[in-house]
């Protein structure tokens, strides 16, 4: 019997018989899914110092307890109406927001909340394997929170197929449990989703290039006219802030023993002999995931994008920082590869709404770079990272199907092939990270050679608190 205090919510779910019901049926389908596909070996005699949502107020938020995985209470949370909400952007720009699924939007809205809804189980499949290699408990215990929070992510958008999309949202909802990342037969929908993390610098990476495209689909997901999924993504969206506070921490902790390491072993790429990340490494790494997060915001060319903004399904983030909201007769200037070369073409600015999206994103992403760079600065490290050029490494949009290296040059396939190994982790890299990986680190306090500990613990709990504790 699914209740409050099973599943905290906001949306006053007992007095909703049919959608109490439909997730009373949903439910056992997803702990079953959580228990198979979910952090593998710490199910049952795990008890992890997690925060749980309980409500969408501050106060909320401070809801620490340790909790065996699987009781994790999984909730539904909707931000505050706002009072006389109109719609921000498109063709209904002005009109008061909706409050029901139009009927002539709701394939595409559809469309939207279950390719929203796919990547959070599969960010779970892609992470399951992790905690076998963890560089300390605070880590774990950082890794189980964004999990148990993905699984919330799922529970949100399911929450809307259920309640807005009658039995296609149920079709969908139990869908989102049978793709599996990576599978071949039935793949999660989008690319970067299906790739694997098997080791804990993909796994930072992913949280700081790939949960900020989260952020920034959230945040234009939030712009919505339809209210429930307005609601929903904002909440979701201060969740997200968590995860890549854990990437980007997460990074600028290994770069920060790497340049203690380079004091013993001088150069960076002596630092594999003592144990340590090499700068290279960790470039490759970040042209990986941050490539693969430029293909999600799909084609710089779409249709699709401008329907969604014409229809008021998907604005652009912070879209009430625009000037104008139509958008009817704007152009954006786009750069184009034709022949063999740039090209410089206007395009109408409702098609060109996903690489709209994507300057925010590369511009949010830049800033996090430029963080990282004081560290190595501060280390007296001459060595800097950078973002590479969108045309790299692209398999979605006009630049798929071309090779460029990170600075934007154009090559033949050949030499793509000879030099990406240069640009993009290898076998040895893997090998490599494994091999320093092999070990978890389950003393509290105690932390990989490979990897600087936090500067605080987690809800001023010490560094040396025992994050995850074992009954066993
Ligand atoms: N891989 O017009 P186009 C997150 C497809 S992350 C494979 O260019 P459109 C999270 C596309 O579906 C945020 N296929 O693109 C992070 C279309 O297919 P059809 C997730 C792709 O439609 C970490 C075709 O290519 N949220 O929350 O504008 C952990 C041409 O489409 C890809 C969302 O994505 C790709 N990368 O799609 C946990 C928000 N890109 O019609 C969670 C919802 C495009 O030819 N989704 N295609 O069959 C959307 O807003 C849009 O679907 C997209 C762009 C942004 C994905």
């Amino acid at each position: 019997m699914i209740s409050a205090e099973k599943i905290p919510n906001n949306v006053n779910l007992s007095s909703n018989k049919r959608l109490q019901r439909a997730l009373e049926h949903w439910q056992p389908k997803y702990i079953q899914w959580w228990r198979d596909m979910g952090p593998q070996g710490f199910q049952d005699y795990h008890q992890v110092y997690v925060r749980t949502a309980v409500s969408v107020d501050p106060s909320g938020w401070a809801h620490f307890e340790y909790v065996k995985l699987p009781e994790y209470r999984w909730g539904i949370f909707l931000a505050d109406p706002l009072p006389d909400r109109r719609i921000g952007f498109g063709d209904f720009y002005g009109q008061p927001v909706w409050h029901e699924v139009p009927g002539e939007f709701r394939n595409q809205l559809r469309r939207l909340i279950v390719t929203q809804g796919d990547t959070e189980p599969a960010s779970v499949e892609q992470q399951r394997w992790l905690g076998h290699r963890c560089p300390s408990l605070y880590d774990l215990r950082n890794l189980f929170q964004v999990n148990v929070e993905e699984g919330r992510h799922l529970w949100a958008m399911v929450y809307l197929l259920h309640s807005y999309f009658g039995r296609d949202g149920r079709d969908e909802a139990e869908e989102l449990l049978d793709r599996q990342s990576g599978n071949r037969d039935k793949p999660r929908i989008l690319e970067a989703f299906n790739e694997p993390i098997d080791n804990w610098l993909d796994f930072f990476m992913f949280t700081m290039f790939t949960d900020r495209d989260g952020k920034s689909q959230l945040m234009s997901l939030s712009e919505s006219s339809l209210d429930p999924l307005s609601r929903t993504t904002r909440f979701m969206l201060t969740e997200e802030a968590h995860h890549m506070f854990v990437g980007e921490t997460g990074v600028s902790r290994i770069l920060q023993r790497t340049c203690e390491l380079m004091r013993e072993a001088g150069f960076s790429e002596d630092v594999r002999k003592v144990g340590g990340i090499d700068i290279p490494t960790i470039q490759k790494h970040l042209n990986q995931w941050f490539s693969l997060s430029l293909d999600l915001h799909g084609g710089e060319v779409s249709s699709n994008a401008a329907s969604y903004f014409a229809n008021g399904l998907k604005g652009r983030a912070k879209e009430e920082t625009f000037d104008e909201h139509i958008v009817k007769d704007a152009y954006y200037r786009m750069e184009f590869f034709e022949g063999g070369r740039p090209l410089t073409k206007d395009v109408l600015m409702r098609n060109a709404m996903n690489e709209v999206l994507r300057d925010w994103y590369v511009s949010d992403c830049a800033a996090g770079v430029e963080r990282w760079n004081r560290i190595l600065e501060h280390a007296g490290v001459s060595e800097r990272l950078r973002l590479p050029d969108r045309k790299f490494n692209r398999n979605i949009g006009m630049y798929s199907g071309f090779y460029f290296d990170p600075h934007g040059v154009a090559m033949s396939k050949e030499e793509w092939e000879k030099r990406r190994n240069e640009w993009l982790p290898c076998a040895a890299d893997r090998e490599y990270l494994l091999s320093i990986m092999a070990e978890p680190v389950y003393r509290p306090g105690t932390f990989a050679n490979y990897i600087a500990p936090p500067r605080r613990g987690i809800n001023q709990k010490p560094v040396d608190f025992e994050y995850v504790r074992t009954e066993q």
